[in-house]
């Protein structure tokens, strides 16, 4: 008997070496998945490792010893070993009904070659005759149901998609889009590639003009007024813009003079808002500069209460011009209900603040197929001016994917 082993991209690539090399009567006996060594191999598509088997010249002489045959050897001792053997690849094989995870039915075909071989040196040609009979029997169990999933690429690497995209915290509803959308390009390319692909289309990126009333909306402590602080230094300081900064955020103790601190370190005209008619005034007293920011305070998006308070003050800054802050560390949860909480308020754009303190990126991702609002900055630490970034989408595709680091 003779027994190859062949690694080629499809079965029908199998198929065709094994009639060639071994002819019209070789069985294969085992096939599995295997992933080309390296780093490489882990984003490229499996490789298939068949195994084949077929009598050589040498048997085909030799009668069959299952049909009367006339071995020299003790006859009961020789149907002992095939029926143990046989027995054995029957009773595997029946296994393999029940058994629905392909990589374990793959294992037990293993074992069948595994005894096979084990017995060839004694009996080869009764167990290669009842090889044949249980051709059909494996190809019409799991053999088949492997076959079938071979010609479809993404099945074999929708795993390990799926396993980068749950590493970097892209949540479970994204997940499912994502391999739709790759499933969906019918192109040449690879899996890998129209991942790559599908992210860049998924991410939205603006860039937002910085001019007229900006205002900063969203939860406390994701870091409002440190990226005012940033933004007011980077139009001020770099650009020499004539800037004015509004705090309406008298609620939490130590807010104002947070502010007022940066507002004095840059020379900035800084006005602090308690109601409406302080709105007014305030905006009024800032006609000369180019960019008025505006801090609010934090409000739980839970509290409908609050947020429609915020949304007045918001209205009364009269423009577009207007940010959602979130953090990256924020559950994806409750970036949901912060995200739709907010939705009145009317925000054009997003910032995802804190990405120094995250190592996925899957956030960015989240944040904004729920919000379905561009992106404008993302802040990536605690220094101001300096931390704060505009990202393409492809930086962050490549920050979700492991091939790039933020900081
Ligand atoms: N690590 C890190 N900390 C930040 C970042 N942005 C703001 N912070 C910190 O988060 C805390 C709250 O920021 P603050 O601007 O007061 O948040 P606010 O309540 O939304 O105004 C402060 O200690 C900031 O220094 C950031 O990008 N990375
Ligand atoms: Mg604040």
């Amino acid at each position: 008997m003779i027994i190859k082993r062949y690694i080629v991209n499809t079965m029908n690539e199998a198929m065709t070496r094994i009639r060639y090399e071994l002819g019209r009567d070789a069985v294969i006996i085992s096939q599995r998945k295997i992933r080309k060594p390296g780093i490489k191999g882990f984003f490229s598509a499996k490789n298939i490792e068949v195994t084949a088997a077929v009598e050589n010249e040498v048997n085909e002489k030799k009668p069959k010893t299952v049909n009367g045959n006339n071995d020299s050897r003790n006859s009961n001792e020789l149907n002992n070993i095939e029926l143990n053997s046989i027995e054995a690849i029957k009773k595997v094989v029946q296994q393999e009904n029940d058994n629905i995870n392909s990589s374990r039915v793959v294992q037990k075909q293993n074992n069948i070659v595994h005894k096979v071989t084990n017995q060839s040196d004694n009996n080869s040609e009764n167990l290669m005759s009842e090889m044949m009979e249980m051709k059909t029997m494996i190809s019409s169990l799991s053999l088949e149901r492997e076959l079938s999933q071979v010609g479809t690429p993404i099945e074999n690497q929708k795993s390990d998609i799926e396993k980068i995209l749950f590493d970097n915290d892209v949540d479970s509803e994204n997940i499912e889009n994502i391999i739709r959308k790759i499933k969906n390009d019918k192109t040449e390319k690879t899996d890998f590639e129209k991942l790559k692909i599908v992210l860049k289309e998924m991410i939205d990126v603006t860039k937002p003009k910085l001019e007229g009333r900006i205002v900063l909306v969203g939860p406390t402590g994701v870091g409002k007024t440190t990226t005012i602080a940033k933004i007011a230094g980077r139009l001020a300081l770099a650009e020499g813009k004539k800037v004015g900064l509004i705090t309406v955020d008298t609620y939490r103790i130590g807010a104002v003079e947070q502010l007022k601190a940066y507002a004095d370190i840059m020379n900035l005209p800084f006005k602090v808002v308690y109601n409406m008619n302080d709105m007014d005034k305030a905006i009024e007293s800032m006609n000369e500069c180019e960019v008025v920011l505006i801090d609010t305070t934090g409000r739980s998006s839970k509290n409908k209460m609050q947020i429609a308070e915020l949304r007045t003050f918001v209205e009364k800054a009269d423009t577009k011009n207007i940010h959602l802050v979130l953090s990256s560390t924020t559950k994806n949860r409750d970036m949901k209900y912060i995200v739709e909480g907010y939705r009145i308020l009317n925000y054009n754009s997003i910032i995802v603040t804190k990405l120094d303190e995250t190592s996925t990126y899957g956030s960015i991702l989240n944040i904004l197929e729920t919000a379905k609002i561009p992106l404008s900055f993302v802040s990536i630490g605690q220094n101001v001016p300096d931390d704060i970034k505009e990202l393409s989408a492809d930086s962050i595709v490549g920050l979700i994917l492991g091939e790039d680091t933020i900081c």
